[in-house]
């Protein structure tokens, strides 16, 4: 089964799905243990795995670990084309449509093309928008772009049709990873109403609750990362 048709069947039965994000980079070495059991014992239905920046080259090697130590499905969400794995078979396959930048846009994708042709990877093509979550967050920095001010609601909205209409399967709305707010919920009930793809929705979601909330409003599915990393998240 496709990892699409996987989500939107847990959609059906839970009204969401909860992924788990793992930054698999150094950083986290120390705790990955200690992550694994926090989403094994909770209600994850799949991981996301990938970061904005990795600094050694162990990745495969933490990739493989995440494998061996848990059942959940692992999908790719990565930040750059360094970061397709023959590991992982199912990709988020992201357009950084919120900014201006070509390395995000066309750049990173050519790049990875042959590679995902040859793994035979299934990708999810999603428009990946930022959002301003009140920080300044590393995908920022990293891809030198600015997110989108949530309190242009009409401006969000025509870059998320703009993504729909380029034949995206998915809308990922990120305010970025450890972000002081997550996405508000009027917007996102704002834009899920035009919508007619999936949104998933990310960037300081630290509560089971919020991620309920958040599904309330239309998003289908939530995404968990640095709150789990700290062991703040509230199940
Ligand atoms: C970041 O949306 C993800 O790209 C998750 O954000 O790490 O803040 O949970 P957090």
């Amino acid at each position: 089964m496709s990892i699409l048709n996987f989500l939107n069947e847990v959609k059906d039965k839970n009204s969401f799905s909860l992924l788990a994000l793992i930054d698999p980079d150094k950083k986290n070495d120390s705790r990955l243990k200690d992550i694994l059991c926090r989403i094994n014992s909770s209600n994850f239905n799949a991981i996301l795995v990938g970061g904005s920046y990795i600094e050694d080259d162990l990745f495969e090697k933490r990739i493989k670990y995440i494998k061996s130590n848990t059942k959940l499905p692992l999908i790719s969400f990565p930040g750059s084309s360094n970061q397709i794995s023959h590991q992982i078979n199912s990709m988020l396959y992201l357009n950084l449509i919120s900014g201006r930048n070509p390395k995000y846009l066309i750049d990173e994708q050519v790049k990875g093309a042959k590679k995902i042709n040859k793994l035979d990877i299934d990708t999810i093509p999603t428009a990946y928008i930022l959002l301003d979550g009140g920080s300044c967050t590393s995908v920022s920095n990293i891809s030198s772009t600015s997110p989108l001010n949530m309190n242009d609601k009409e401006n969000v909205l025509s870059h998320a049709l703009a993504g729909q209409f380029m034949g995206n399967k998915l809308i990922y709305f990120d305010c970025g990873s450890g972000s002081k707010f997550s996405i508000k919920s009027d917007l996102l009930s704002y834009i899920s109403k035009e919508v007619k793809i999936p949104i998933i929705v990310g960037g300081g979601i630290k509560s089971y609750n919020e991620a309920v909330k958040l599904s309330h409003c239309g998003a289908s599915c939530v995404v968990v990362g640095n709150s789990l990393e700290s062991g703040e998240y509230d199940i």
